[in-house]
C-alpha cells in the first residue's frame, strides 16, 4: 500500500511543472532528495491554497537557518564512473583531434565526433536520455578506451588561422548535424536544407573551415525542431586560440597567455563551464540545472581547488534551453569578461556576474592571490538555477 502511495505521488510529480513541483515538494520523487538544494527545497511543506513557489522556498529557506542546514554539500552522488564522464574532467579537458599533414604538406587538424542516444545521470537518481557527441580524442574516450557519448561535448581547441576538419558520423536514431558557431562557407553551416543538411542515421559527413574568429565559440546540432536536439545534449564548446605571430607588442604577449601551445598559457588555470539545463519530464521547462550537465557538480563536497598564485580562467557558455538567460556570479570577487572572446582586452571590467543568453559566451579571468583561503562559491543568479543544481564552490588554498 506505502508502496503504490509512493507510485502514485511519483506520477503526479512527473505530470507538474517545474513551479507547481517546488510547490507540492518533489521529494516524492526519491533521486531529487539528492539534491543539496532539493534536499531542503522539496520537503513537502504545508502549502495553502494561496501560496506561490517564491513563498514556499522562502519559508523552506528561513527554516534552513533554524534548523541549521544551510550548507552546500550534495547528499548522495551521480555515479561518474556509469555516465563514463567526470565534470571535474570535462572542466579542464580540451579536445585538440588530432594534426595531420595534407598533400601540400599544410597542416590539417580534424577531429572524429560522433552522435549517439545515451541515457546518463544528472543528479543522484535522475537520468536524463540524452542524445550526444563524442570523440576518440575527448580524456572520457582515451581513459574508457572508445568513444564516451558526454554532456556538455567534448571542447574542440583550435588556433586561429588552421585548417580544420570535423568528420560527423551519426551513430545514433535521428538525423543530426553539427553547426559551429564560427566564420565559414554556407554550406559547411550544418543547418537542414543548406549544404549536406541534415546526417543522417548511419551517415558521416566532413565539415571543412579555418579557424576564425579566435574566441570563446560553440558548436551544437542544428536539426528540427531545433530546441529538443539542442536541448537533448548536442552542444559544447569550441575554443580558437589567438595565434600570437598575428599581433604584435602588448597584444602578442596577451595573445600567448591565450594560445595552448605556449607556456605562458600553460601557467593559466584553464576550464571550461558550459551552462545548461534538463527537462526531465519533458514539460518545456528544467528540472535540474547545472554547469556541465551534472547537479552541483562542483558543491562543497567536490570543489574546484584553486593555486591563489595562479590566474583562473573560465571558457563560459550558455547552452540553455527553455530559460530566456543564464548567468554566473563569483562571491567575495570581481573578474573581467571578454565578451565572446574575440577581443585580448576585456569587454567588461571589475564585474562579479555576467549574464548571458542561450548560445552566448565570453571568457571570464579572476584571481584569488593574496584571499584568505577557503570556498568561495559561484552560481547562477537566477536563485531558482542554484538552487535547482547550478552552484559550486572554488577552493582556494593556502
Ligand atoms: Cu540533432
Amino acid at each position: 500500500m506505502e508502496g503504490k502511495t509512493k507510485m502514485n505521488k511519483t506520477k503526479q510529480s512527473l505530470g507538474a511543472s517545474r513551479r507547481s513541483f517546488l510547490r507540492t515538494g518533489g521529494a516524492s520523487i526519491a533521486g531529487l532528495v539528492g539534491l543539496m538544494g532539493l534536499s531542503k527545497v522539496l520537503v513537502p511543506q504545508p502549502v495553502t491554497a494561496n501560496s506561490d513557489a517564491h513563498n514556499a522556498i522562502a519559508a523552506q529557506s528561513n527554516q534552513d537557518i533554524h534548523s541549521g542546514h544551510g550548507d552546500a554539500g550534495m547528499v548522495g552522488e551521480v555515479d561518474n564512473v556509469a555516465n563514463q564522464f567526470d565534470p571535474h574532467e570535462v572542466l579542464t579537458d580540451f579536445d585538440y583531434g588530432e594534426l595531420l599533414e595534407a598533400e601540400d604538406g599544410s597542416l590539417i587538424r580534424r577531429w572524429k565526433i560522433v552522435a549517439i542516444n545515451k541515457e546518463f545521470e544528472i543528479a543522484p537518481g535522475i537520468f536524463f536520455p540524452g542524445w550526444l557527441y563524442g570523440s576518440p580524442t575527448s580524456a572520457a574516450s582515451k581513459r574508457v578506451g572508445h568513444i564516451v557519448g558526454q554532456c556538455p561535448g567534448p571542447t574542440l581547441r583550435c588556433v586561429e588561422g588552421e585548417r580544420l576538419q570535423i568528420e560527423f558520423t551519426n551513430a545514433s536514431d535521428h538525423p543530426h548535424t553539427i553547426h559551429f558557431h564560427s566564420i565559414h562557407a554556407a554550406s559547411m553551416d550544418g543547418i537542414p536544407g543548406v549544404g549536406r543538411g541534415n546526417i543522417n542515421p548511419g551517415e558521416t559527413f566532413v565539415y571543412e573551415m579555418d579557424a576564425k574568429p579566435f574566441g570563446c565559440h560553440l558548436y551544437h546540432c542544428h536539426a528540427l525542431p531545433l530546441k529538443r536536439h539542442i536541448h537533448k545534449g548536442l552542444y559544447g564548446a569550441f575554443i580558437i586560440d589567438p595565434d600570437p605571430e598575428k599581433y604584435e607588442g602588448e597584444e602578442k604577449e596577451i595573445a600567448k597567455t591565450r594560445n595552448h601551445t605556449y607556456p605562458e598559457c600553460q601557467a593559466v588555470h584553464e576550464m571550461v563551464m558550459v551552462m545548461n539545463g534538463f527537462d526531465t519530464n519533458f514539460d518545456g521547462a528544467n528540472e535540474v540545472y547545472a554547469a556541465n550537465s551534472i547537479a552541483f557538480a562542483y558543491g562543497m563536497n567536490r570543489p574546484i581547488v584553486i593555486q591563489p598564485d595562479q590566474l583562473q580562467r573560465i571558457y563560459l557558455v550558455n547552452l540553455t534551453e527553455f530559460d530566456l538567460i543564464n548567468s554566473l556570479h563569483i562571491h567575495a570577487n570581481f573578474f573581467d569578461y571578454y565578451d565572446h572572446g574575440t577581443t585580448l582586452y576585456p569587454t567588461l571590467k571589475t564585474v562579479d556576474t555576467v549574464m548571458q543568453c542561450q548560445a552566448q559566451r565570453g571568457i571570464v579571468e579572476v584571481s584569488f592571490a593574496d584571499f584568505e583561503p577557503g570556498l568561495y562559491m559561484f552560481h547562477g543568479h537566477q536563485s531558482e538555477f542554484a538552487e535547482l543544481g547550478w552552484m559550486g564552490f572554488f577552493q582556494v588554498e593556502a
